[in-house]
């Protein structure tokens, strides 16, 4: 190895954005080896041995040595991520600095949000270091076949690692030794990385408590061969990392910006698809309530009666009658075969009597001087009147104020789903334009993924719609999305 100078001043936590700083991001899988590797690279670095460890991360069995800011999470559980946040771990040699970046692992126990959050601190700090020299993958090379949690991992990577650094990509394969390594490189397709990106490691120093294995020659034995096999290896990557040089990583600050802005257009579509249900909700109400009013209209509609009025009405005759002034109704004397010639007294309608001032009349029992003739006669007639209800009539009224009342809200509540309907259609389709600008900076995203949390979302949310139409809009919305962007997944090697 060549000779090396361990810097020996304080070390930086923050990269200070030195340009001619080798920034390599270490990333992976919980448990994979990052933070290992990180102290292999520090013995390397500072000329560290079996026999005087240089620990740059402490962990369950090796307590830290070198004063560097670190953050481990609790050592003893072995389900959990142990690095949490990203940390910057400065080296020189031979006049070149390098800077390795242990990052949070992840497909962590914690599960997909927390990824996700992981992802994005990473994005951060690659974004600040302003280059990147090399992404570190590192794998557990012994994992036989791709377990789901290494596929979430890589599909995770792949929507993260912008285009322009696609040829720093570097595999770590720890656990392992090229003849014994499982890892199928095929996994990682589109990607390719070429065999001198490829290293094979087994940093197996770290793994059992250094009494175990310090006197026990047979143990050490092996320890060893695997520690001096590891230094060359990282001798190796050292000036391979050297020949990658610096890619700027302003790629990362842009994707980061795409990608809160495609979660926070998904978030709206989710909160404007609850409006949509509220406001589709309370639409079926107003229509039910109008429903009523129109039922009530319709009751209260027959508040005009028709009503049959008897009255008297004078027809005219051809031939004379006697008629009573008291008794107008009354026809004394019909068709009065006397005509108008002779005196009233020889009208049979008449009692004869001595005086002819008290003769009565038969009908009427009215005085023959309360009769006269007339060519007229009274008749009884019977037409029919409207009469208003008024009690009804104003329940009609109330019921049809309600009902135009309701018609009113309706239309505006109506005007305003389809434009809330209309609005998120156009924001579908800008979350998709988004998606289009995102894949120009990283052709692999995976939109699919970025949804999926959306989806799940909005799906729970349709389960408590109880109105089928409401429902049956819903889906066929969600089912929309999902298609619009089923054209995004598909990569340029044609796969999904
Ligand atoms: N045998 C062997 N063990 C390893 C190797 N690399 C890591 N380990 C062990 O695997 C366990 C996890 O390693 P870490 O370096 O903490 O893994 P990590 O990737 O930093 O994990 P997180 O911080 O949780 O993301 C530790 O017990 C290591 O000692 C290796 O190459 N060989
Ligand atoms: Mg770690
Ligand atoms: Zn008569
Ligand atoms: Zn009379
Ligand atoms: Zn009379």
């Amino acid at each position: 190895m060549s000779d090396r100078t361990a810097t020996k001043k304080v070390p930086q936590i923050e990269n200070p954005n030195k340009k001619n700083v080798y920034n390599v991001l270490l990333v992976g899988e919980t448990g994979s080896g990052k933070s290992t590797l990180i102290n292999y690279l520090t013995n390397y670095f500072r000329g560290g041995t079996l026999h005087n460890l240089k620990i740059a991360i402490p962990s369950k069995h090796y307590p830290a040595t070198e004063g560097f800011e670190h953050q481990e999470n609790d050592l003893q559980d072995p389900t959990k991520s142990k690095t949490g946040k990203c940390t910057f771990y400065n080296f020189s040699l031979n006049g070149i600095d390098y800077a390795f970046i242990d990052t949070p692992g992840l497909s962590d126990t914690s599960g997909r949000d927390k990824d996700a959050e992981n992802i994005l601190k990473i994005m951060e700090v690659a974004e600040m270091s302003g280059t990147i020299a090399a992404i570190m993958l590192v794998v557990n090379g012994t994992v036989a076949r791709t377990t789901s949690n290494l596929k979430d991992t890589i599909s995770m990577m792949k929507s993260s690692v912008p285009d322009v650094l696609l040829s720093n990509l570097v595999v770590v394969l720890t656990n392992c030794s090229a003849t014994s390594a499982n890892f199928q490189f095929s996994a990682l397709n589109p990607w390719t990385i070429v065999d001198k990106n490829r290293f094979y490691m087994n940093n197996s120093a770290l793994s059992t408590p250094k009494e175990s294995w310090i006197d026990d020659a047979e143990k050490f034995d092996e320890i060893e061969y695997g520690w001096k096999k590891s230094m060359r290896t990282i001798d190796q990557m050292m000036k391979q990392i050297t020949q990658l040089g610096h890619v700027a990583s302003d790629a990362f600050g842009e994707m980061r910006k795409k990608k809160s802005d495609i979660k926070s257009k998904l978030n709206a579509q989710i909160n404007d698809m609850r409006k949509l249900y509220v406001l589709q909700n309370k639409l079926t109400d107003l229509q039910h309530a109008e429903n009523i009013a129109s039922i009530s209209v319709s009751s209260y509609s027959n508040y005009k009666e028709n009503t049959a009025v008897e009255y008297m009405d004078m027809e005219s005759t051809s031939y004379v009658n006697v008629l009573c002034k008291n008794h107008p109704n009354n026809v004394c004397c019909h068709d009065c075969d006397i005509g108008s010639f002779w005196p009233l007294s020889f009208c049979q309608a008449f009692d004869s009597a001595i005086h002819i001032a008290i003769v009565t009349c038969r009908k009427c029992r009215c005085l023959m001087s309360d009769h006269f003739r007339a060519r007229y006669k009274p008749v009884q007639k019977t037409k029919t009147v409207e009469v208003i209800l008024q009690e009804t009539k104003q329940r009609y009224d109330e019921s049809k104020q309600q009902q135009a009342t309701i018609q009113n809200q309706i239309s505006n509540l109506s005007g305003d789903l389809g434009l809330l309907k209309k609005d998120l259609d156009t924001k579908a389709l800008k979350i998709v334009d988004s998606c289009k600008e995102l894949q120009q900076i990283c052709s692999q995203f995976s939109f699919t993924d970025e949804l999926a949390g959306t989806i799940a979302i909005m799906k729970t949310d349709v389960g408590f719609v109880t109105n089928t139409e409401v429902k049956a809009d819903a889906v066929a919305r969600i089912d929309r999305i999902q298609s619009l962007t089923a054209s995004l997944n598909t990569k340029p090697d044609g796969s999904r």
